[in-house]
């Protein structure tokens, strides 16, 4: 049996204000190509489909055309909620969708979903489970739960797997193998120091784990426990990864599992360039593809240069960031960068501020302006109140 296993397709998402929507498109019809070559059995997607949980118009529009095709073509979809997905939005019509072929675990309601699918060598259980946190899956058992890592222990040996039964698994959690840690890109979800790790001897009922929430493709411990890592680059921490599709090939329970890692071409790559002004823009005339490009430009000229972006964008025209290096400035960082540099100096209001309008496209009101203060207050040991 052949499983195409993919993840973290964000769609709807931007970059430095550019919205990836073409090229999403692009890379979904890349990955329908694949699988009309490639022929798999079933298909994997290991959540965070969307990159927020109310998905823009044209985002919704693309996914339902993706599901759409894919579904003509692969007898089984498997499909997870990952942490920036809305579980329940997620989990629309799956009763329906089911019936052709598209099985969708959005909310986690106490049991570990198992699909069961068969082939020459017997049975294969594909087991999903949405993105949670511990307060999610608390309700459910009797054990304490206060970590990540206890929560999904204590979710998959309720399952009771048949470990004679080979069995897969679709995960959305960061999986740590020991005191070693994965590869991190910017455009994940930070989170603040260990929390989240889920170890990998949790998996070990599972022959394989398809797992989705880093953005690079890289295996944990065995090969068999993987990140398939977002199909396009999201942020220039990413700009020298190779983005792929894991294809895995199932034989007999115990035989090993040989896993390809097919590359993604994007529509637009994502890079970063550095030199004098003159130099890149004679490269990027030369190069007209190239110059399509999301580029991050670091120019390292000794003299004032006027209109920096204007000129850069007639030959560059998605250029994302621009920053300079020389002798005179050392290190002068772009607007964007230099905001971050003036984060120290900022009030906690003004930058939860920031957050909430990236977040939701709107400014915070009067009244939650007030009950923020009142809360910051509060926890810097404020009298108020
Ligand atoms: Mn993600």
């Amino acid at each position: 049996m052949k499983l195409l296993h993919i993840a973290d397709l964000h769609i709807g998402k931007r970059v430095n204000a550019f919205s990836m929507i073409e090229d999403q498109a692009h890379i979904l019809k890349q990955i329908l190509r694949m699988i009309d070559a490639e022929k798999p059995d079933g298909v994997l997607i290991a959540g965070d489909i969307y990159d927020r949980s109310q998905p823009p118009v044209e985002a919704v529009e693309l996914l339902d055309t993706f599901l759409t095709e894919l579904t003509a073509s692969v007898r089984s979809v498997f499909m997870i909620s990952g942490n920036h997905d809305s579980p329940e939005r997620l989990s629309f019509g799956r009763r329906i969708m089911r019936k052709n072929g598209l099985h969708i675990a959005g909310v986690f309601a106490g049991v570990l979903q198992k699909v069961g699918l068969t082939d020459a060598h017997g049975a294969v259980n594909i087991y999903l489970l949405p993105f949670l946190k511990p307060a999610m899956a608390k309700p459910f058992f009797e054990q304490p739960i206060e970590s990540y890592d206890e929560a999904v222990r204590a979710i998959i040996s309720s399952a009771k797997i048949d470990e004679r039964e080979r069995n897969i698994l679709l995960t959305h959690q960061f999986v740590v193998n020991g005191a070693w840690l994965p590869a991190r890109s910017e455009s994940e979800s930070l989170s603040v120091g260990g929390l989240e790790n889920v170890d990998l001897s949790a998996f070990a009922p599972f022959d394989y784990v398809a797992a989705g929430h880093l953005h690079k493709p890289q295996k944990i411990g065995r090969d068999t426990v993987r990140y398939a890592g977002s199909p396009l680059k999201y942020s220039f921490s990413e700009a020298r990864h190779q983005k792929s599709a894991a294809l895995l090939e199932l034989g007999a329970k115990g035989d090993e599992i040989p896993v390809r890692l097919l590359p993604l071409i994007p529509l637009r790559d994502l890079r970063e360039i550095k030199g004098p002004i003159a130099e890149l823009l004679r490269i990027g005339r030369e190069e007209a593809s190239g110059a399509k490009d999301y580029i991050h430009a670091t120019l390292t000229d000794e003299a004032d240069i006027y209109d920096a972006i204007g000129q850069l964008r007639l030959v560059y025209p998605n250029l994302m960031t621009l920053d300079f290096e020389n002798s005179r400035v050392g290190r002068v960082l772009s607007p964007g960068a230099a905001a971050s540099d003036a984060i120290a100096e900022k009030s906690p209001l003004d930058l939860f501020a920031a957050f909430y309008q990236m977040q939701n496209n709107n400014e915070l009101n009067p009244e939650q302006v007030r009950v923020m203060e009142r809360i910051f207050a509060r926890a810097a040991g404020g009298a108020e109140e």
